[in-house]
């Protein structure tokens, strides 16, 4: 692989891990007031599979999705402005974190109903075809969305009609306290679901951004050359509670023990330490680099926080479409 795009991969998900611990530790001034559902520990995921996109691609999320957002060149300005509520937000203040959204990118949109950006993702995509436009869509969800009927009817459609659409399945195990044990079948491997509806499907370490960067790399190029669908299943884990900025071990529906083998496993790290190795980047190399995000970060939070709230007026503006 070729150096520039390593460096590229391990700088955007340190770029993420580094938003995302800047609205942890904010958070708690309570003037952030939408909820926030952080990817830290699941970067690599979004990193490696948007890396494989053009910026004309489409890209679909949920309620988990500020990872989706900022790999596929989403503004960071407007997104940390959303979350503040403000005007000059991504969704003009009235989606929050949940809302992202960013035309100019191709982030056609993320919205917190489990599974509900599914048949978005497979309607823009006949879309494209139908124009004759050559993009590829991808829809990130999580393992639950894949219990829900919409996820079957989609990915259905999406074969018979050989759609360019890439499914991306992050699988941490969860949804919110309830682990994988008591909503699906003991022994399924969720990819397999998707061979059912003759879908190229594979798995793959979610926390190995380069893994993830060659599955989707294949299922991006296949689509994009008429070849159909792929469903794509990374496992990986979510650090932080289900919802918010803290940690949640204590609650006792997971054990301390999984987070920690999960917390080796994570995947800035092992990424840093390849890149050290194989003497791609020096120690001095990241804290300049880190420093840098660090600036990007401080301005977004500042251009947030002074951004103005939308006016009364606008209560009403741009809430359903016309
Ligand atoms: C249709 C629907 N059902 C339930 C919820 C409540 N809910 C929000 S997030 C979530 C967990 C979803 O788990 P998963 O899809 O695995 O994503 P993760 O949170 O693990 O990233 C649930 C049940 C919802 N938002 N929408
Ligand atoms: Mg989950």
């Amino acid at each position: 692989m070729e150096r520039e795009i390593l460096k590229r991969l391990f700088s955007e998900m340190l770029r993420i891990r580094m938003v995302e611990e800047k609205i942890a530790a904010l958070y708690p001034e309570q003037e952030m007031r939408c909820p926030v559902h952080l990817c830290i520990g699941q970067e690599a995921i979004a990193v490696g599979t948007c890396a494989n996109l053009a910026r004309d691609d489409y890209v679909l999320s949920g309620h988990r999705s500020h990872g989706h957002y900022l790999a596929k060149g989403g503004d960071l300005k407007a997104m940390m402005a959303e979350l503040y509520g403000k005007v000059t937000g991504c969704s003009k203040g009235k989606g929050g974190s949940m809302h992202l959204v960013d035309l100019s990118a191709g982030f056609l949109g993320a919205t917190p109903i489990v599974g509900s950006t599914i048949p978005i993702g497979v309607g823009a995509a006949l879309g494209t075809v139908m124009r004759g436009e050559g993009r590829v869509t991808v829809v990130f969800f999580g393992e639950a969305a894949t219990e829900e009927g919409v996820f079957h009817e989609s990915i259905n459609l999406a074969a018979l009609k050989k759609l360019p659409v890439v499914f991306v399945c992050e699988n941490n195990f969860y949804s919110v306290y309830s682990p994988l044990a008591v909503r699906q079948p003991e022994g399924r491997q969720i990819f397999e679901l998707a061979k059912g509806y003759g879908v190229e499907s594979h798995q793959a370490d979610g926390n190995d951004v380069v893994e993830v960067y060659e599955a989707a790399e294949r299922a991006v190029r296949k689509a994009r050359r008429g070849g159909g669908p792929t469903f794509l299943e990374f496992k990986t884990y979510r650090w932080r509670e289900h919802c918010g900025p803290y940690y949640d071990n204590d609650l006792g529906y997971r054990s301390e023990a999984e987070f920690q083998e999960w917390r080796q496993r994570c995947p800035i790290d092992r990424m840093k330490e390849r890149l050290v190795r194989e003497s791609l980047l020096r120690q001095g190399d990241i804290s300049e680099m880190a420093a840098s995000l660090e600036a990007e970060i401080r301005e977004a939070v500042v251009f947030a926080k002074e951004s103005p709230a939308p006016e009364e007026e606008q209560l009403f503006d741009h809430i359903c479409s016309p």
